[in-house]
């Protein structure tokens, strides 16, 4: 970890391979407790009993991963890696567009306008305010597997199987801070965690320190990834 990047955990991932070579990334946003906090298991019990011999001694099981298409079985090995190269830290500034770029088939760029143009969503985040009152608050924006959808979606390997869990979206504010979602995350046929590119809260535009849209990730409760200033989402390759 480095010590002098705010959160650097939250940029770093796990992949996790099969004997077979077939692997997925795991955020380490979800895995850790002071963030999603999901309980990812090297499970080698199934319902009191060893695990089938097909699925080999250990499998990987991801909470909330509705087609088991993270659970990796006979696992051969796990990897911690980084995201991507570093952005450079600045000084807080509004952002006001928002480009998406690498791994993607028409790298795009959007401002508030674009952004409205595509198809709304509204989540509720529940949270803590100072005194530690429960507190929901609602967001609206674009969800960014829509996003991504409407940059042409992702550079994807087709004879891969389930490629999209080996890519990685970064997410940068105008200030350098950064962190990654994990193809499993966003996809909606497998997580149903809504990661959204959000324009408003509470029905109102953010305000200008936390620049024209920021990302939000619900159950993150320590709101780490909640990236504001927002300015760029770089889809990022994590396979092998
Ligand atoms: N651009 C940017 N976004 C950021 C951060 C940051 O330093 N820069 N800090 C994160 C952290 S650690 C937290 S806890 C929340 C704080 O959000 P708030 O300022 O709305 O309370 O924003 C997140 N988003
Ligand atoms: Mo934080």
């Amino acid at each position: 970890m480095d010590a002098s990047r705010k959160n650097d955990i939250l940029r770093k991932v796990v992949l996790v391979t099969g004997t077979d070579g077939y692997s997925v990334a795991v955020s380490l946003g979800e895995i850790s407790p002071r963030f999603a906090g999901k309980k990812i298991l090297v499970a080698y019990e199934e319902d009191g009993k060893l695990l089938p011999k097909a699925d080999g001694f250990a499998r990987l099981i991801v909470p909330g991963d509705t087609l088991a298409g993270r659970y990796v079985s006979n696992i051969a090995k796990i990897e911690m890696k980084s995201a991507g190269p570093l952005p450079k830290l600045a000084s807080r500034s509004p952002s006001s567009s928002l480009y998406v770029v690498g791994l993607i088939k028409t790298p795009s760029s959007y401002d508030q306008d674009a952004l409205k143009a595509l198809k709304t969503t509204t989540v509720t985040v529940q949270g803590k305010d100072e005194s530690g009152k429960a507190v929901s608050t609602m967001y609206s924006g674009v969800l960014l597997s829509d996003l991504l959808t409407s940059a042409g979606g992702m550079q994807l390997n087709a004879k891969a199987k389930n490629d999209f869990l080996r890519k990685g979206i970064v997410a940068i504010g105008t200030d350098g801070y950064s962190c990654i979602v994990v193809g499993g995350e966003i996809e909606q046929r497998f997580a149903h965690t809504q990661i959204l590119v959000a324009l408003a809260e509470n029905g109102k535009p953010f305000t200008n320190t936390d620049g024209f849209v920021r990302l939000i990730v619900p159950g993150d409760q320590a709101q780490g990834r909640f990236v504001s200033n927002l300015t760029e989402l770089q889809v990022v390759e994590l396979g092998p």
